[in-house]
């Protein structure tokens, strides 16, 4: 467990974004390894031999390669239980898991790259825009009950490792993140922490310098 992880990223990439925070979190440091999913490095022959999903988030860690970033969490969870993200209470756990899965499998992967591109370049955008949209029209309702200062409760959890980035790409496709209180206030605490800002796309070194002005 000595070596400094590598950690396979894009700078505009969510699902990567959770892992950033979560390496934030547990205070570890890793080497990044910049994957341009814009020229397709994704595809590159070295890369699928690690990860034939062609995606990021992986981590090298331990020997292994780990994609899908809650495999990673959960990896991260196990090993390295310091600064800890999910609660000790089985029914605050389900309600972590079932905001990361609400995100994780019912909305980012419906507006990712391969799914907008089904769609011509000017309907792109408006695609994303209805797709957060009508989750976050579920979602406020599920984070209105189970809130306290965060996603559940008044820790940070790994739910809010989810909905940073996911409202971050809200932002990108002009979501009117009025419409969504709770989310909007959660993501507001959330952005006052350094773990989670360093982690975001305008900070990473990989951020071209003219998208670098925050939304
Ligand atoms: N379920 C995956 C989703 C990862 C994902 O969608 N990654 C996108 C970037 S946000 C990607 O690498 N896309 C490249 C491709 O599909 O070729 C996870 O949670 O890690």
């Amino acid at each position: 467990m000595s070596e400094t992880p590598t950690l396979y990223t894009f700078f505009n990439s969510g699902p990567t974004a959770r892992v950033r925070i979560a390496l934030n979190w547990k205070q570890i440091k890793y080497t990044p390894f910049f994957i341009d999913l814009l020229k397709n490095e994704q595809n590159g022959k070295e890369y699928l031999e690690k990860n034939p999903g062609h995606t990021v988030p992986m981590l090298s860690i331990d020997n292994i390669d780990i994609a899908e970033s809650t495999a990673i969490i959960e990896y991260l969870e196990e090993t390295r239980p310091q600064n800890p993200l999910l609660p000790k209470l089985p029914a605050d756990r389900a309600n972590v898991r079932r905001i990361m899965n609400m995100i994780a499998c019912g909305i980012q992967p419906l507006q990712n790259l391969p799914q907008l591109a089904l769609f011509p370049p000017e309907k792109r955008s408006e695609r994303a825009r209805t797709v957060i949209s009508n989750g976050f029209d579920s979602l406020e309702k599920v984070v209105a009950k189970t809130a306290g200062k965060y996603s559940v409760g008044d820790s940070v959890t790994a739910a809010d490792l989810y909905l940073y980035p996911m409202y971050h790409t809200a932002q990108k496709h002009l979501v009117i993140t009025n419409n969504y209180p709770t989310i909007k206030r959660v993501f507001e605490e959330l952005d006052k922490l350094e773990h989670f800002t360093k982690a975001a796309w305008y900070n990473q070194p990989d951020c071209p310098e003219e998208l670098k002005t925050k939304n």
